[in-house]
């Protein structure tokens, strides 16, 4: 049977928790349209998700890959549009580190587009109730550079298997422990006031993330 390749990954910054491999891990062994899924974490480390990635896709050969990641600050389910060539970071990873202006593969393309059928999944996630839309920028913390990570292995591969990212929101017990949220990087405007950040309860983020997997592999892209 072929596999989906899921990925969530560890909690960073002052988080205990991380929705995206809460929620990948629930859907772990899963089979959708002729397909077995996949979960896997990865570390939120510059140094070590892209590694481990480039593992795991020799080992599952998957026929499609989504990686997952809480973007703390949004609304809605956000499958991503775009990956681009840069590490920027005000606040560091696992390890402590913070990168400026620094290039994700020297020398590479500027940006990769997602292969994921992104108008599509937020059209299904839109008709089962699921707040999403289309997001333009994946930052340029940790989820960015494996992102773009993601990208240019299935571009060597000449595009075989098909590959993207998707944003969650945070998990209502995360928006609950802070009204300051720490950004890693420069996403969007910062909120004028403080208040309590959005927030999706697990079980929904499981369902756009199923939902997701379903969209992709009925939809070319
Ligand atoms: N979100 C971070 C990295 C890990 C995660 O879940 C990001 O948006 O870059």
């Amino acid at each position: 049977m072929r596999t989906v390749l899921l990925t969530g990954f560890e909690p960073f910054g002052a988080d205990r928790v991380n929705p995206s491999w809460l929620a990948v891990r629930r859907l772990h062994g899963r089979t959708l349209r002729g397909h077995r899924i996949v979960a896997r974490l990865l570390p939120t480390t510059y140094e070590e998700s892209l590694p481990r990635l480039r593992r795991l896709l020799r080992r599952v050969r998957p026929a499609l890959v989504i990686c997952v990641g809480q973007a703390g600050g949004r609304a809605e389910v956000t499958p991503e549009r775009v990956a681009i060539n840069v590490d920027d970071s005000r606040l560091p990873d696992n390890a402590g580190w913070k990168p400026v202006d620094a290039a994700i593969i020297p020398g590479g393309p500027v940006a990769y587009w997602s292969t994921l059928p992104v108008k599509a999944i937020v059209r299904a996630l839109r008709r089962q109730g699921v707040p999403a839309s289309v997001s333009s920028s994946a930052g340029t913390f940790v989820c960015n550079h494996v992102f773009y990570g993601l990208m240019h292995e299935l571009a060597k591969n000449g595009n075989a298997a098909r590959g993207g990212f998707v944003h969650v929101p945070l998990l209502p017990g995360q928006a609950a422990h802070r009204r300051d949220l720490p950004e890693p990087d420069s996403r969007g405007p910062r909120r004028a006031e403080k208040s309590v950040p959005p927030s999706l309860p697990l079980e929904v983020i499981v369902r756009a993330l199923l939902v997701t997997v379903g969209a992709s592999l009925r939809s070319p892209h």
